[in-house]
């Protein structure tokens, strides 16, 4: 099967950060596609960021070159259920991944992420997945995204001592980190902490694996149905849904166009 992982900032870098994680995991014959976004911030580090992020992974999903699943690669989930409904395949975003894997794991987990500005974001993601009885505590750990990358930066160290921090004060029995450029910290930080981390773009890609082999496709007949035909105006125009899902485009017809 293939997996399209789409990373929607454009640093190319991270990009390949999360493959590698993503491939770590993969089953043999899972194909893995990196995807950067070509439109956007070069990091998702708030409301507006997000908000831009959006059609870069929609173009990203609308392309072509159809996958049997996409993985929205950033901690905020952004635009999770709008990409939902422009395709029938699986689209899994990898904080709600990650927080739901760390739920067959341990009955608590803190959440450890980038900037105090990104804290809301993770929170309101807590309570849109129903998670509030697990999730002890959100910790921002004020590390920029790009910081995570840099050779030298004191980013790995300032995260392993909030996520001891975390089993210490909240209780926690697990970690989620809470941003994809902490992908490759998840093996360094378990073990030392000695409690299960966990990194969403993994649990994203293997979700996914398993909503493929489980032969489920996104629901059509009501929230996620595809966008209604309508005029869009102005820079979003080419979005129109006339334009990209013509008249006479069943759910069927678009599911067999887009797997080329
Ligand atoms: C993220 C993330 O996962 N990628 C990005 O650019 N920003 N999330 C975060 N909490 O900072």
């Amino acid at each position: 099967m293939r997996i399209k992982l789409i990373n929607p900032n454009t640093t190319a870098s991270m990009t390949e950060l999360m493959g590698e994680a993503a491939r770590a995991v993969a089953a043999p014959g899972t194909d893995i596609v990196l995807a950067t976004s070509r439109s956007g911030a070069a990091s998702i580090e708030g409301h507006y960021d997000e908000a831009l992020s959006v059609l870069g992974t929609i173009d990203e999903i609308l392309e072509g070159n159809a996958a049997d699943a996409y993985v929205i690669g950033c901690f905020g989930d952004p635009g999770l259920l709008a990409a939902r409904e422009i395709t029938g395949a699986p689209v899994i975003g990898i904080a709600e991944a990650a927080m739901h894997a760390a739920t067959f794991v341990a009955t608590s987990f803190s959440i450890v992420t980038t900037l105090e500005r990104t804290r809301v974001i993770s929170e309101q993601l807590v309570s849109n997945y129903g998670m509030q009885n697990h999730c002890r505590r959100v910790r921002a750990t004020d590390v920029p995204v790009l910081e995570l990358e840099k050779p030298g930066s004191s980013a790995r160290a300032i995260i392993l001592d909030e996520c001891e921090e975390a089993l210490r004060e909240d209780r926690a029995e697990a970690i989620v980190l809470g941003c994809a450029g902490m992908a490759d910290l998840a093996k360094y930080l378990e073990e030392r902490l000695g409690v299960p981390v966990i990194d969403g773009v993994a649990a994203a890609v293997k979700f996914a694996e398993a909503i493929v082999g489980m032969r489920l496709r996104t629901s059509k007949i009501g929230d996620l149905a595809y966008p209604l035909p309508k005029p869009y105006l102005g820079k979003l125009s080419g979005y129109a849904p006339a334009k990209l899902f013509p008249a006479g485009t069943t759910p069927q017809l678009l599911t067999e166009r887009l797997a080329g």
